[in-house]
């Protein structure tokens, strides 16, 4: 019988495994939101149904009084988790790709810096991550892949309170091209 691993560990904080990232039970499950908000496809999506309206209603109070014209690419903030098992989720709005003239990079690797930093100043110990962009974004996986361990070595050095950072991809395929390319 073939045995699949379905964790790697590539470096003392970050695991890499295959899942769906709504069952994940970390502090905050990360989202890959659009600026506006509301839900959408994709992870987004998935996650706005497995937590149910206590999401979407905070995020509506969020655009209310703090992003009226939407997050920006790059930032983050923090709601409930509702129904999910992880007590909250981080929005984040990833890059579209090829559309920021040349700041794509610069702007993922805000995501994950970003979301990070929120994750501590809540005092939260673990996260974990989507693929960020890499759907219908179209962020090229190896080059995100990239962008992500890079930010994400960076954003540990500097919050030692997040204990464990676990990236979930749905496809065993897009785990594995993570690791060999991170
Ligand atoms: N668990 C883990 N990974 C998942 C799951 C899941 N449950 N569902 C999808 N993925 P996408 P984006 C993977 O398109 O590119 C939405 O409509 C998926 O295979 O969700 O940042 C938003 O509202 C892919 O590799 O996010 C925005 O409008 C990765 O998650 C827009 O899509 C990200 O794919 C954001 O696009």
């Amino acid at each position: 019988m073939e045995t699949r691993t379905t964790e790697t560990r590539i470096d003392e904080r970050i695991v890499v495994k295959v899942g769906d990232l709504t069952r994940e039970d970390v502090d905050a499950i990360v989202n890959a939101a659009n600026s506006a908000l509301l839900g959408g496809g994709g992870v987004d999506g998935a996650i706005h149904r497995a937590g149910g309206p206590a999401i979407v209603a905070e995020c509506r109070e969020i655009r209310r009084t703090q992003h009226p014209h939407g997050l920006p690419t790059g930032e983050a903030v923090i709601t409930t988790g509702g129904k999910l098992v992880a007590r909250h989720v981080i929005h984040t709005v990833g890059p579209i790709y090829g559309q920021n003239g040349g700041r794509d990079a610069a702007l993922l690797a805000a995501c994950y810096v970003n979301s990070v930093a929120l994750a501590a100043k809540h005092g939260l110990a673990s996260i974990a991550f989507p693929a960020i962009s890499t759907g219908v974004y179209g962020y090229p996986k190896p080059e995100a892949a990239r962008v992500a361990r890079a930010a994400l070595a960076k954003a540990l050095d500097e919050h030692a309170g997040i204990r464990e950072v676990r990236l979930v991809f749905f496809a065993p395929e897009d785990a594995k091209t993570f690791v060999e390319n991170a």
